[in-house]
């Protein structure tokens, strides 16, 4: 087992005036040494995508799409809860920033006063036991334009209007990717290490509708319960009817109640 450094990464930033998805784009490329360590963004996304088949909204101009890809010999399960972590990195550029009033909605979203900022996929191939291919992809809202309003089907926002609601001077979009990148390399380098300890605390602080009636759904069946936070595999804790049960899983969405 070999374990990364944060020189295994940026070996490669391309950016693409347009692409389908910068996710699928490395996902099929990572496994080619060439392509490990590699940072892809693009100024629009045709085809981009969110978790179970949704779809991100990537329009022209000004926001970041973008993806970092890696293979590892450690296995997948080296890597359980990294989009928590990564969740944590975003918030903590956003804030590094000085936007405040961020707020992570398990399992992978970055939400500010109730409206979606960032999201998160993570997109895994290979041998799942020992040699695969880890592709993180996020979506940053900077400067949304060219939307027509109906298009994405729960509030949002951007970085753009967040500074102008909190009078703060944002720096120039290339400014805010390096901000980003170095705070998310160095959680993707070391997570083998580290795994999610770290960032529990970081994520409860941050925990949208924390001690809050909610309901996660998957497929046809969903559970309510009272919001404790993650576990320390990142896991989301409910109270429901009493007992403390915890939940797995990339396939499950959060609500309110
Ligand atoms: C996500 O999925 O939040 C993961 C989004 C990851 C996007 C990046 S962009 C670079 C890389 N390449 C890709 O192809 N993808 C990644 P999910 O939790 O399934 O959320 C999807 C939902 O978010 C949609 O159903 C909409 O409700 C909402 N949505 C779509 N586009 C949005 C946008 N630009 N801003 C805010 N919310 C959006």
């Amino acid at each position: 087992v070999r374990h990364l450094t944060t020189q295994d990464f940026l070996s490669t930033l391309e950016v693409f005036p347009s692409i389908d998805s910068t996710n699928k784009y490395l996902l099929e490329r990572v496994h080619n040494p060439d392509f490990s360590g590699s940072v892809v963004s693009a100024e629009m996304q045709t085809s981009g995508r969110g978790r179970r088949g949704r779809v991100w909204e990537s329009p022209f101009a000004s926001n970041l799409y973008l993806s970092i890809g890696w293979t590892t010999n450690e296995g997948i399960a080296s890597l359980e809860g990294l989009s928590l972590a990564i969740g944590v990195g975003i918030a903590e550029a956003v804030e590094s920033l000085g936007i405040a009033g961020n707020q992570l909605k398990w399992p992978n979203d970055i939400l500010n006063q109730n409206r979606k900022l960032a999201g998160v996929l993570i997109e895994i191939g290979g041998d799942l036991a020992g040699d695969c291919n880890f592709v993180v992809g996020i979506g940053l809202n900077v400067q949304m334009q060219q939307l027509d309003g109906e298009k994405i089907d729960q509030p949002w926002t951007d970085l753009s209007t967040l500074a102008k609601e909190q009078s703060i001077t944002l720096p120039g979009r290339n400014r805010v990717l390096s901000i980003l990148l170095n705070h998310l390399l160095p959680i993707i380098a070391n997570y083998s290490h580290t795994g999610l300890q770290p960032y529990i605390d970081r994520w409860q602080q941050r925990n949208w509708t924390a001690n809050q009636a909610v309901t996660i759904s998957g497929g046809a069946s969903s559970v309510s319960g009272v919001n404790l936070g993650i576990t320390e595999s990142g896991a989301l804790q409910l109270i429901v009817d009493g007992d403390v049960r915890n939940f797995n899983g990339g396939e499950l969405s959060l609500r309110v109640k």
